[in-house]
């Protein structure tokens, strides 16, 4: 009945362009983006950093965080802020910071399983990352009652960690990178494998 369009659109986030389109100076881990992006430059920077601009956002909440670890959730901002091939999985919220989420994108099994695999012996005090934090030096503190203990306890599976870290923005598959069905966090190659894996799922909606 309605042809909605699910391709080439940013969500409406904190900081998301209005407009997906070429961003020639995307740092580092973000560059896959540099073709289409929903990100600016600026915001790519902010990804790489510790606590930054973006969301205050500190990943050393429990002590230094290994680079390991910081290198999967580091690509992750990337792919939240940066990707334009979202738009099936854009849902609306009312929230304070955003009026739009991702919810339950198919995440390629090798991608959750490398990041929970990096992480298992780093350390958290919550499973969601989304709420209850205490804000008031600036940046998240785990609240009081939270402790600090291994990725692996919080996370039994790597399917938790992808499933729950971020309030089910990803949902864990056991589909493969390259098979076309599930969205790839790392790209190599000139060519976003993403694109037909958000066709694929657009022309389903349709
Ligand atoms: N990556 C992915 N894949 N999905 C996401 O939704 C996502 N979101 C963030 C970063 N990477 C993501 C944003 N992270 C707060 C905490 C984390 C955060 C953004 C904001 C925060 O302010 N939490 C408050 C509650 C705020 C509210 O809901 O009003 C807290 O209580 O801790």
């Amino acid at each position: 009945e309605c042809t909605k369009n699910y391709m080439n659109i940013c969500m409406v986030g904190k900081h998301q362009k209005s407009e997906p389109g070429r961003e020639d100076e995307l740092h580092n881990q973000c560059t896959p983006w540099k073709d289409n992006a929903c990100c600016t430059a600026n915001t790519s920077i902010g990804a790489h950093e510790d606590a930054s601009f973006l969301y205050n956002f500190d990943w050393n909440h429990c002590g230094t965080m290994s680079s390991a670890c910081r290198k999967h959730f580091i690509q992750d901002t990337c792919f939240y802020e940066c990707s334009p091939n979202l738009g099936p999985w854009i849902q609306k919220v009312s929230s304070s910071w955003r009026s739009e989420r991702i919810l339950d994108v198919p995440l390629c099994q090798e991608d959750c399983d490398q990041w929970w695999e990096d992480c298992k012996d780093d350390l958290t005090c919550k499973d969601n990352w989304h709420t209850g934090w205490n804000w008031t030096s600036g940046s998240n503190r785990c609240p009081s009652g939270a402790k600090c203990k291994r990725f692996r306890e919080y996370f039994p599976r790597s399917s938790d960690l992808c499933e729950k870290v971020w309030s089910n923005s990803y949902k864990y598959t056991t589909l493969k990178r390259g098979s076309g069905r599930c969205m790839q966090l790392w790209i190599e190659g000139a060519q976003n494998p993403n694109v037909q894996v958000t066709q694929y799922y657009a022309n389903l909606r349709n």
